[in-house]
């Protein structure tokens, strides 16, 4: 079948998007809860690879060991009953109020302590289910009012708690890569480290780079008001694309975690090309809920849907290549005479001399436009199957 999921697509999703009961800031559940194992269950009927969690998505935060031991077991018995992976685990440091001034940069020490406590639990759990990526959401990682902390030193929490974790993923022995992931806001007011740009820089500034690199979420871009595939792309240059966060949002509302490719079909459209271009290999991950109104057939609909969109826009992708006039377009567009090859490439004294001296024709260059809106209307034109 054209577009089923199979283990190679490497689609996931976490036991809080499938699993999410539709409570909202203004009404109840709408779904009864599910137990991790029944999730489990429920990813495989719809045919994803890998399932993720949070450590209180299975274990619950007020869990005996042994209950953990058992919850932990049977989780894994599902996983193998049912062949599925984790390839991410995560912690929660937003639901519990203890965290309502933040986690890691929380202006209380002992919290900032118990956010580690928490953490080192969770990265045990995530690698004794296979994970080997840790994503850090900092939800609560920020403020509304910038009257009681200072933003740098919430920074300078946030640096040494990720140090302190990687030593700590180094002393075990794991084989653990972190994926830190920005958001600008929701459940803050404002939350520190906001876009992907944000997070590359501040990666760079901490003890170990090379263990982390970044988690975007099409969402939490928009939200933002930037171009996904852009920050996407900026990630990827510098190797640092270790996950990505998969749902869809209008600009302008509230965190909407909408079914993949809903609301952009064109932006998703030109995300799917770009990691199918480059040969990303990583989860693609669906990070987004089923709408309140649905049951728990059309939460199947949902995961069904979010991995058939990417699916088809995949071949759309595959299209795009072989399409004739939109190949003799980009032909057209990226023209290369050979005139300026000995200009290219790094510096040399002399390459800058002779460039120096070169003369322009500015008002020819000016001359030449670009035909993007035939392209463009030619992307649509695919993207409706006309
Ligand atoms: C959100 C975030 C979260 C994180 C998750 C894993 O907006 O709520 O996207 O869903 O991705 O906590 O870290
Ligand atoms: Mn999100
Ligand atoms: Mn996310």
């Amino acid at each position: 079948m054209r577009y089923t999921p199979k283990p190679e697509h490497r689609f996931s999703f976490g036991l809080w998007t499938v699993g999410n009961i539709g409570r909202d800031p203004f009404g109840d559940p709408v779904r009864a809860l599910r137990s991790p194992v029944q999730l489990v269950q429920l990813l495989a009927e719809v045919g994803a690879w890998g399932v993720n969690f949070h450590d209180n998505d299975l274990v619950p935060i007020d869990a005996t060991p042994a209950e953990r031991d058992r919850i932990v077991s049977d989780f894994k018995k599902a996983l193998d009953t049912h062949g599925l992976v984790v390839p991410m685990a995560t912690t929660n440091l937003f639901t519990h109020p203890a965290f309502r001034d933040g986690a890691f940069t929380s202006n209380d020490p002992k919290v900032r302590a118990y956010a580690l406590q928490k953490t080192m639990r969770a990265i045990d759990l995530g690698v004794e289910c296979g994970a080997s990526t840790y994503v850090f959401w900092g939800g609560r990682e920020g403020t509304e009012t910038d009257a009681g902390k200072n933003p740098a030193d919430a920074g300078k929490w946030f640096q040494e708690a990720i140090n302190f974790l990687c030593e700590y993923v180094i002393d075990q022995g794991y084989d653990l890569r972190f994926a830190l992931e920005p958001k600008p806001n929701e459940p803050r007011g404002d939350i520190y480290l906001a876009t992907v740009g944000h997070m590359l820089a501040f990666i760079e500034t901490l003890d170990h780079p090379q263990m982390i690199g970044v988690n975007p979420e099409v969402a939490h871009e928009r939200m933002a008001g930037l171009n996904f595939t852009h920050a996407v792309a900026q990630a990827w240059n510098a190797g640092k694309l270790f996950h990505i966060d998969l749902n869809d949002q209008n600009l302008g509302r509230y965190d909407q975690d909408f079914r993949f490719g809903s609301h952009n079909i064109k932006q998703a459209f030109f995300l799917v090309k770009f990691l199918e271009d480059v040969g990303y290999d990583g989860s693609r991950h669906f990070d987004a809920h089923a709408y309140r109104s649905s049951d728990y057939a059309d939460v199947k609909a949902f995961a069904s849907g979010c991995m058939r969109t990417y699916l088809i826009l995949k071949e759309k992708a595959e299209q795009f290549r072989q399409h004739t006039e939109i190949q003799d377009l980009l032909a057209q567009i990226t023209a290369d005479d050979g005139a300026m090859d000995r200009f290219k490439g790094r510096y040399s004294a002399e390459k800058a001399a002779n460039l120096t001296a070169y003369t322009f024709d500015r008002d020819e260059l000016g001359r030449r436009g670009q035909p993007y809106e035939r392209l463009d209307q030619l992307v649509i034109e695919l993207l409706l199957g006309i």
